[in-house]
C-alpha cells in the first residue's frame, strides 16, 4: 500500500523559524535577558506556552499565569506582524516540487504542526491546495514530542502509522514521529536531530522514491 507524508511547517516547508526566534528575542531582550541560537534549537515544535517557559527559566524570570498570557499574546502579535508580510518566495528550497510530485502521484500530505498560526502561513505562502488533512496548535492538546499531532494526521489521511514518513526540523518533532511509530526525515543536522531515519538539508535533497525506500527500513 502507499506511504502517507506529514510535514512540519516552520523550519521545512517555510522559512518561519528565523521569525520566533526574532519574536522571542525581542521578548526576553524587553525582559532583560537575551538567549543563545543554540538555546533557540530548543524552541523548535515546541508550543506557545510551553516555549515561554522555557524562555523564563532561561532568563530566571519568574511570572504569574496572567502575566505570561500577556507576555505570549506579546510576542504573537510581532510574530504575526512578521507572518503576515510573508510571500511564496519564502517556501524553502525543494518543497514546491516535492508537493507537486507527490501530489501528482496520488500520495495523501498531511500538515502536522504544532502553530496556532499555521492557516495564515499556508494562505500568504499559497501552499494551502496541497494539503488533504491540517493538524496544528489549534487542533492538538499536548505539544511534540506528544505524537499526538502525528496521530491525528495519520488518523484524517486513513493511513496507519507504518505507512506515514513524518518530515521534522525540530528534536522534538523527530521524537513526537519516532513515539508514533512512524519513518522521520530530519531537516537540518544529524547533531541536532537525533533518531531521524536519514537527515536532509533541505527538501531538494529527497524523491519520491527515496522517501517510498525508507518505508521498507526497518529501525531496530
Ligand atoms: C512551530 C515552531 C515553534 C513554535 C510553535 C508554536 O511548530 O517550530 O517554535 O513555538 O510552532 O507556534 P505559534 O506560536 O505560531 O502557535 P512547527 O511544529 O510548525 O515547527
Ligand atoms: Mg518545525
Amino acid at each position: 500500500q502507499h506511504i502517507a507524508c506529514i510535514f512540519d511547517l516552520d523550519g521545512v516547508l517555510v522559512d518561519t523559524a528565523v521569525y520566533h526566534y526574532k519574536a522571542w528575542k525581542q521578548l526576553a531582550n524587553s525582559l532583560g535577558f537575551d538567549f543563545t541560537e543554540h538555546q533557540n534549537e530548543q524552541l523548535k515544535g515546541v508550543n506557545r506556552m510551553r516555549s515561554l517557559d522555557m524562555i523564563l527559566q532561561w532568563g530566571g524570570v519568574e511570572k504569574s499565569a496572567e502575566e505570561k498570557e500577556v507576555l505570549a499574546a506579546r510576542k504573537n502579535e510581532w510574530y504575526v506582524a512578521m507572518i503576515s508580510k510573508m510571500t511564496e518566495a519564502e517556501v524553502l528550497p525543494g518543497s514546491l516540487q516535492l508537493l507537486q510530485e507527490l501530489k501528482s502521484q496520488g500520495i495523501k500530505i498531511a500538515l502536522g504542526s504544532a502553530s496556532k498560526n499555521s492557516s495564515l502561513i499556508l494562505e500568504r505562502t499559497a501552499l494551502a491546495h496541497f494539503f488533504d488533512a491540517i493538524v496544528d496548535g489549534n487542533s492538538v492538546t499536548t505539544s511534540k514530542p506528544d505524537p499526538e499531532v502525528f496521530l491525528k494526521a495519520a488518523e484524517l489521511l486513513n493511513a496507519s502509522q507504518e505507512d506515514c514518513v513524518v518530515f521534522e526540523d525540530a528534536a522534538a518533532g523527530v521524537q513526537a514521529a519516532i513515539a508514533a511509530g512512524m519513518k522521520v526525515v530530519g531537516i537540518g543536522t544529524i547533531e541536532n536531530l537525533p533518531g531521524s531515519d536519514i537527515v536532509i538539508k533541505d527538501l531538494s535533497e529527497i524523491t519520491v522514491t527515496e522517501i517510498e525506500r525508507l518505508k521498507s527500513l526497518t529501525t531496530d
